[in-house]
């Protein structure tokens, strides 16, 4: 059975786990923290979670799974099937991860982990987040759907990177760079999926988990 490797306060993880229960894939979950040992380097060589164990090996990067799982298990699809439908979905995806999340990550050193970001890097993240923001803004549709009227692999992104996003930019600025768009309705809406209820169940189970502990890695 497919295993899917990581901890649940992950949102890369939450994004694949999000999707397999969504197609309705069974698998399993294995807890791993992303703390570089010669095991994990071996499945996931930079460290990172979510990886996944198939009876093929090991693959890992989050987008990769989500298109190897979306051709391995064709059922209930997470993507049109018109091509450049599909590829509007995936465009929405690049732009939550690339130009969103991954901008936003600079922050989290201070906005959660109890660090420190100095003032030129959080003045330089402000100004690009807040373009690739209005950029974003052009291509989101939130109808109710991230990319129109069907649920697809592009919700199971924007429900777990768009909180932190706010979040993130609300602990660093005092405001939320994200507050033009109707993220708050939107996340509530995809809330009420039991899908939703599950990750988001098993996240805070894994973030009271990473209290106790201290940092997941
Ligand atoms: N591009 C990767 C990003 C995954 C990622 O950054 N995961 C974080 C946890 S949310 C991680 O493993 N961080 C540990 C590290 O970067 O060393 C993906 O899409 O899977």
């Amino acid at each position: 059975m497919l295993k899917l490797c990581g901890f649940a306060l992950s949102n890369y993880y939450n994004k694949v786990k999000f999707a397999l229960l969504e197609k309705g894939v069974k698998f399993e979950e294995e807890l791993v923290w992303a703390d570089r040992s010669p095991a994990l380097l071996e499945r996931s060589p930079l460290g990172k979670v979510p990886y996944i164990e198939t009876e093929h090996g090991p693959l890992c990067e989050s987008q990769v799974i989500m298109d190897y799982i979306e051709v391995a298990y064709p059922h209930k699809p997470l993507l049109p099937g018109d091509p450049f439908a599909a590829a509007k979905v995936r465009e929405l995806i690049t732009f939550m991860e690339l130009h969103l999340e991954l901008v936003a990550r600079e922050l989290y050193p201070e906005a959660f982990f109890g660090g420190s970001v100095s003032d030129e890097q959080k003045e330089r993240t402000k100004k690009l987040l807040t373009r690739n923001v209005k950029a974003f803004a052009r291509l989101a549709k939130f109808s109710p759907f991230i990319a129109g009227s069907e649920f697809t692999m592009a919700d199971c992104a924007g429900m777990v990177h768009l909180p932190v996003v706010s979040m993130a930019s609300r602990a660093i600025y005092g405001e939320d760079l994200l507050a033009d768009l109707p993220v708050r309705e939107y996340v509530k809406m995809l809330g009420e999926r039991p899908t939703a209820q599950k990750v988001n169940a098993d996240r805070k189970v894994n973030q009271e988990l990473i209290k106790s502990r201290g940092k997941p890695s």
